[in-house]
């Protein structure tokens, strides 16, 4: 319906819509943080609230006429304090990375130290890379992992006492184990430094309480609304009371301009699917289609990081078969599994290059697969590793993901 409208004025970019479309429904999605939202969360997001400027905040706006997106905005803030145990939220973030960039702007000055997980073991742009404003404007100290793919939370505190960060941050990009929120508000305590959370690949998890959550210990979490979550793409802030003016200040005007009504209004109705019952049980098939994955990944000789998962995401560790993230990625795309090269702890190789592919699963746990379905999807990756130059056997193997994708019918 809505392509046929689409269609009428611009046809490419009706057909091009309707080929992602096929692409999404025939092929399996293991991108850690991808997701497909429901019907009603992406019909919020093509509605008239795309027309309506609304700086500022609700009953505290820089236009007129914004009753009814006061109405939405409060909703989709009280939906996430609910559901997350925090005090304040502005559910105005674009996007992740521009909650963290709010973030710093209210708890540091330009120079000020900040301890976060380096990016090549797991952690994110906007948490200091060199390459970002985070890491342009701030002095960053790094932790890492160890070979099991694990936080030292004995390092990140030897760390902290050595460097006083005024800001320790939680929170990854591609991290398999539960992380300790305590030690690390105990570790931010004895520095006396604001603790931070980024939780965008854990927010969906932490919903359907299959992952502590950082709400008794964080000054500030962050995160995304669009990957475990199942939102729309977007980003939250939530925070201690004491600091909700001064976050909201740093958004707007701090670091944005006009919120996006449309898919606030979508953020809270991912909100409102993420507190019921049915949520929970699909976090739970989350992580039981992450250990099935890398189990029978690893039934198939190959290496996952840390030698397992307990949340949503993995690593397959490639060096030991001299191959690389970037191309087995590319080998995957052919047999119908999307997924993103990724560097190992010490990779040898560059982050363009990389040693692993890391691998999700709370996508093609939304399309309703289970441990079965993801011990075929190990045998079919583990195939398409040891394949990868036979192209009959990848056509075979693309098979095998069709159907797969056809037990499991996409929108
Ligand atoms: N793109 C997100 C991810 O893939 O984890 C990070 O920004």
């Amino acid at each position: 319906m809505e392509l046929d409208i689409i269609r009428e004025v611009d046809p490419f970019i009706a057909e091009t819509i309707e080929k992602e479309l096929k692409r999404q429904q025939n092929t399996i999605e293991l991108i850690a943080s991808e997701n497909f939202t429901s019907k009603a969360v992406m019909a919020a997001c093509g509605t008239v609230l795309t027309n309506k400027y609304a700086e500022g905040k609700p009953h505290k706006r820089f236009y007129n006429g914004c009753g009814n997106i006061d109405l939405i905005e409060e909703l989709a803030q009280k939906r996430a304090c609910e559901l997350f145990g925090m005090d304040h939220a502005n559910v105005q973030p674009h996007s992740g990375a521009q909650a963290n960039m709010a973030v710093f702007l209210y708890a540091l000055k330009p120079g000020d130290t900040v301890l976060s997980m380096d990016l090549s073991n797991g952690g994110h742009l906007s948490h200091g890379s060199p390459v970002n404003f985070s890491g342009m404007y701030f002095n960053i100290i790094s932790y890492g992992v160890n070979e099991q793919g694990e936080i030292d939370y004995d390092e990140v505190q030897k760390l902290a006492l050595e460097h006083k960060p005024k800001l320790v941050l939680a929170g990854a990009s591609n991290y398999s184990k539960i992380i300790d929120f305590k030690r690390f508000k105990e570790i931010a305590d004895s520095v006396g430094a604001y603790f931070m959370v980024d939780i965008a690949h854990i927010a969906g998890l932490i919903a359907g309480g299959v992952h502590p959550s950082p709400a008794p210990y964080a000054d500030f979490v962050t995160t995304t609304t669009h990957k475990t979550l199942r939102g729309p793409r977007g980003g939250i802030i939530m925070c201690k009371e004491e600091h909700a003016m001064g976050i909201d200040k740093a958004l707007f005007p701090g670091t944005q301009g006009g919120p996006l009504e449309h898919i606030i209004a979508a953020k809270a109705i991912a909100l409102l699917e993420a507190s019921k019952p049915e949520f929970k049980k699909y976090a739970e098939q989350i992580v039981k289609n992450a250990k099935a994955l890398a189990n029978g990944l690893m039934d198939e000789t190959m290496d996952i990081i840390g030698g397992c998962t307990e949340n949503h995401v993995m690593t397959l560790d490639l060096r030991k078969f001299n191959k690389t993230g970037k191309d087995i990625a590319n080998v995957l795309e052919k047999v119908g599994i999307t997924a993103n090269k990724n560097t190992v702890p010490n990779d040898p190789q560059s982050p363009f290059v990389t040693s692993g592919v890391r691998l999700g699963t709370a996508a093609v746990t939304t399309r309703g697969f289970v441990e079965e379905d993801m011990t075929e999807v190990a045998k079919i990756i583990a195939s398409a590793v040891f394949s990868s130059d036979n192209e009959l056997g990848l056509a075979n193997l693309r098979e095998r993901s069709s159907k797969l994708c056809a037990k499991y019918p996409l929108y």
